[in-house]
């Protein structure tokens, strides 16, 4: 057997740069690049490998690990998870640093390989500066946190056990059912140790995602479902873009009448003004959506985990339908006692639509679901249109600018605070891929950090980021790495003076507001931040504009920037959009001092109750 003598490091790299994938019949790298912070865990190893392969796996500099792995989490996102990145950081605080963004992956179902260095094998320097010392138990490190969020995790304690870890680790990183992070371990002293590898364990390798079919026994259920249903509804999540179902889903629901909400995964699979489109669903839902969800007796779930933000906490489907679940993963298609239909939605909607043969949804159904998408649609351009007066818009009329300011094919980000339910309500999609919402992990910083990851992943689009002042606060640095990289963003930054979300959910519970808006927190100091200064001082063009006006004027320049732009506008902490929406369960307190706690209290319960159907 030929082999070739490698550090355990170089081996990974090398076996990483041959993995291909493809992307519209063109063969391309299935692992796209790796984002690095070195330190005493990986500088030696792992730096040393990456260095002399910058031209088969390009190595980015980040300024937290996080915000990397968020990054690279969103490139993967955007590439619909047919190529994906790697982060690698050194040990202790640069491993915790990436845990949140593991539990981001393992959350939304996305593929990243993290590559955490670790403590020595050998012991035999312990303990090392930032090994954390377990008493009882010297085989554990904090890289053992990942555990829990990762879909594999490994720790290579001899060089030659990336023979057997790498292929599970690509395997879990390409199967459409079981995909998530991937966290291998490697030990500093074992990234540099040599073994004498295989030579065709570096041979070229493509992958494809596995498009499973359905079993036709359960395709004939769900046909039989569907077609004695008398006010049926389609929900549309994340699935449909992962599996690029998009063109099956929109014939589906032409071919048989059918409506379908979109889950925040799943928005943007149908055009805004699509006749079929009965908007978002749930928590943060469409009038239309909800009221078809509300007395649906069948209802079809395609690719989605039906989250609680999705099912209203279980609350919103009032009449208790069936609920049919098609699904590549069986976890997901079993989820609520659902009739599971497991499959890849691209090879199954075909089939399940073949079972259906010329049936149609009742008229009476369709005409409602019409009626509903008008009414929704007025009450869109309502709340989204440039206000009359000088008071502080809300975020409604602030996305509204930035969407009528913005092409089709440009993507905006987000993930966060109170505008994820304002986007899914009110953003008017023109492009599968063009909302790019985390909502899975809602996962405050990731704004920018995605956006930089998405613009990796589509240089041709512009790529937006919408962020409350919250989590710009949370995590920014990557707008240096933008700028740095020419991989230009363009951010807007709604400054509502804090946490305007949970400061209205404290009141809804009952509270008191308190340490939410930086005005109800303890303070000594009033100490205004200028977030175009802040964005400034990191070589971004910043401004901060006063008006919608002067907003779309900034949206505008900001298009032939030749860099990041970061415009900042306040806007109104207190304004949310009260068109639509529906009960998410959060837990008031049983007893307090506090009337308002024992009134939303008392309202809580009624929720329960009549989820419960009492
Ligand atoms: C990392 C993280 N920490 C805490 C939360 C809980 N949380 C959700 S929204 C929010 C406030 C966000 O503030 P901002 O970005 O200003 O948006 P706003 O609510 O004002 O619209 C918080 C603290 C979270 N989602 N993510
Ligand atoms: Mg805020």
């Amino acid at each position: 057997m030929k082999t070739i003598r490698l550090t355990m490091a170089q081996a990974v790299v090398r076996y990483l740069a041959a993995q291909r994938s493809e992307i519209d019949g063109k063969e391309v790298p299935l692992v796209a690049g790796t984002f690095a912070i070195f330190g005493h865990g990986n500088v030696a190893g792992m730096g040393e490998a990456l260095a002399a392969a910058t031209d088969v796996l390009p190595t980015y500099r980040a300024h937290n690990e996080q915000s990397m792995a968020l990054a690279a989490i969103a490139y993967a996102k955007a590439k619909n998870r047919k190529q994906f990145m790697a982060a690698t950081t050194s040990i202790g605080p640069g491993a915790t640093n990436m845990v949140t963004a593991a539990a981001l992956a393992h959350v939304d179902r996305l593929p990243v390989l993290l590559l955490p260095g670790d403590i020595f094998a050998s012991r035999l320097p312990d303990p090392v500066l930032q090994q954390i010392e377990v008493y009882g138990d010297p085989t554990l490190s904090v890289n053992d946190t990942f555990k829990p969020v990762s879909r594999f995790w490994d720790r290579i304690m001899r060089p030659e056990q990336i023979l057997q870890s790498l292929p599970q680790a690509i395997r879990v990183l390409t199967d459409p059912a079981d995909c998530g992070p991937v966290t291998l371990c490697l030990p500093q002293d074992i990234q540099a140790e040599a073994y004498d590898y295989p030579v065709e364990f570096f041979e070229k390798r493509k992958h494809r995602l596995r498009r499973p079919a359905p079993d036709a026994r359960e395709v004939a259920d769900a046909a039989e479902a569907l077609r004695n249903a008398k006010r049926p509804m389609v929900i549309l999540g994340g699935g449909v873009h992962y599996s690029e179902a998009v063109a099956e889903a929109r014939a589906f629901l032409s071919k048989h009448g059918l409506m379908a909400g979109e889950s925040q995964a799943g928005k943007g699979a149908l055009n805004w003004d699509d006749p079929h489109n009965l908007g978002s669903v749930g928590v943060t839902g469409s009038s239309a959506a909800n009221t078809l969800a509300s007395d649906a007796d069948v209802v079809l779930a395609i690719g989605t985990r039906l989250q609680d933000f999705t099912t209203g906490s279980w609350a919103l489907f009032k009449s208790k339908p069936k609920l049919i679940q098609l699904n590549v993963a069986a976890y997901d298609a079993w989820k609520h006692n659902a009739l599971p239909l497991v499959g890849d939605a691209r090879v199954t909607l075909p089939l399940l639509s073949a079972a259906l043969g010329d049936w149609k949804v009742p008229a009476d159904r369709a005409a409602r679901g019409t009626a509903e998408i008008a009414r929704w649609r007025g009450a869109v351009d309502a709340v989204t249109a440039a206000p009359k007066g000088n008071a502080l818009p809300s975020d409604a009329q602030v996305l509204g600018a930035v969407n009528r300011k913005s092409a089709p094919t440009d993507v905006v980000v987000n993930a966060s605070g109170g505008l994820p339910g304002e986007m899914h309500k009110l953003w008017k999609t023109r492009d599968p891929k063009g909302y790019h919402m985390e909502y899975g992990f809602s996962c405050m910083g990731y704004e920018i950090a995605g956006a930089l990851g998405v613009k990796l992943a589509q240089p041709e689009r512009r790529v937006l980021a919408l962020i409350g002042d919250g989590g710009y606060m949370m995590m920014n640095s990557e707008i240096a790495t933008s700028v740095m990289m020419g991989a230009k963003i363009d951010i807007v930054v709604l400054d509502n003076g804090g946490f305007g979300c949970i400061n209205r959910l404290q009141q809804a519970c009952g509270g008191r507001p308190f340490n939410n808006l930086l005005v109800d927190a303890h303070r000594k100091m009033d100490v205004p931040i200028d977030f175009a200064a802040h964005a400034a001082a990191m070589g971004a063009i910043a401004e901060k504009v006063g008006s919608i006006a002067e907003l779309e004027a900034a949206m505008d320049k900001a298009k032939t920037s030749d860099r990041t732009h970061v415009i900042v506008i306040d806007t109104d902490p207190m304004i949310s959009t009260q068109e639509g929406g529906a009960w998410w369960e959060v837990a008031v307190p049983e007893v307090s001092t506090r009337k308002e706690v024992e009134a939303a209290r008392k309202s809580y319960e009624k929720q329960m109750a009549a989820r419960a159907g009492e």
